[in-house]
């Protein structure tokens, strides 16, 4: 009986998910899912990104936490539109849901934006099993956690489209290399994409930088 509920909700989760998805084709806006565990550097890696990619074209950005506003503020600083949901209201939910999603996208002002970075709440396991109606996901892990956490948790890993792995300045010090992380992606995902950055340095960046850049313009030439 309880497996039949969970489907309900999945269901319907992915019912809104289409439904975001369908919104962000016909504004040809590409929107990207942004996951990791807690404080593996995304919001470093977007605050790096940015003043990158606002040259080029223009993102705005969806963040997800359990609570605070404190990664929007961070954002706000780089001059682009943020719009912060938090989780607590929804009993401090480990993910986002597609609803989430979709009851807050339009507060962002979609109709002057090619780009929306969904930065997902800090979980390497839950955001793997809810859609949002982004079109590409973007796990990224880093050298502090150690480089076995793909085998360990390894959904976001499998669906994603690319993995980042971060704080590669810090190889020497923690004594991991990031081919090591690399390698281990690899293993549970033959074929996936991975950039090796450090959003303190900002080396390796401007490859993620020209990854999206590819890709909203991809997404522009579709009907
Ligand atoms: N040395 C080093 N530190 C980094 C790097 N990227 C992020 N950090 C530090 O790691 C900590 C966490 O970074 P955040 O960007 O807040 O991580 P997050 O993934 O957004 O965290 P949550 O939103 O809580 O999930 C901060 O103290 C950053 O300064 C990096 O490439 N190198
Ligand atoms: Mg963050």
């Amino acid at each position: 009986l309880e497996i039949k509920v969970n489907e309900k909700i999945l269901s319907k989760n992915d019912q809104i998910a289409l439904e975001t998805a369908r919104l962000l084709a016909r504004k040809k806006i590409l929107c990207l899912n942004m996951m990791s565990s807690p404080g593996s550097g995304k919001t470093s890696i977007l605050e790096k990104a940015i003043p990158l990619l606002k040259a080029r074209l223009r993102p705005g950005v969806l963040e997800g936490d359990v609570a605070t506003q404190i990664d929007a503020q961070r954002i706000e600083k780089s001059g682009i539109p943020v719009v912060q949901i938090t989780t607590d209201t929804f009993g401090g939910s480990c993910h986002l849901s597609a609803k989430m999603v979709a009851d807050r996208i339009g507060d962002l002002p979609l109709d002057s934006l090619d780009l929306v970075i969904v930065e997902n709440v800090g979980n390497l396991i839950c955001p793997a099993g809810f859609q949002i109606g982004a079109d590409l996901d973007v796990a990224v892990v880093s050298l502090t956690e150690g480089p076995e956490k793909p085998l360990k948790y390894p959904a976001i890993f499998q669906k994603s489209h690319l993995v980042i792995i971060n704080k590669i300045d810090l190889a020497q010090a923690l004594d991991v290399t990031p081919g090591e992380v690399a390698d281990n992606v690899k293993k549970i995902s033959p074929l996936m994409e991975c950039l090796f950055v450090s959003a303190k340095t900002g080396e390796g960046i401007d490859r993620w930088v020209d990854w999206i850049c590819q890709r909203v313009g991809q997404k522009k030439q579709m009907e």
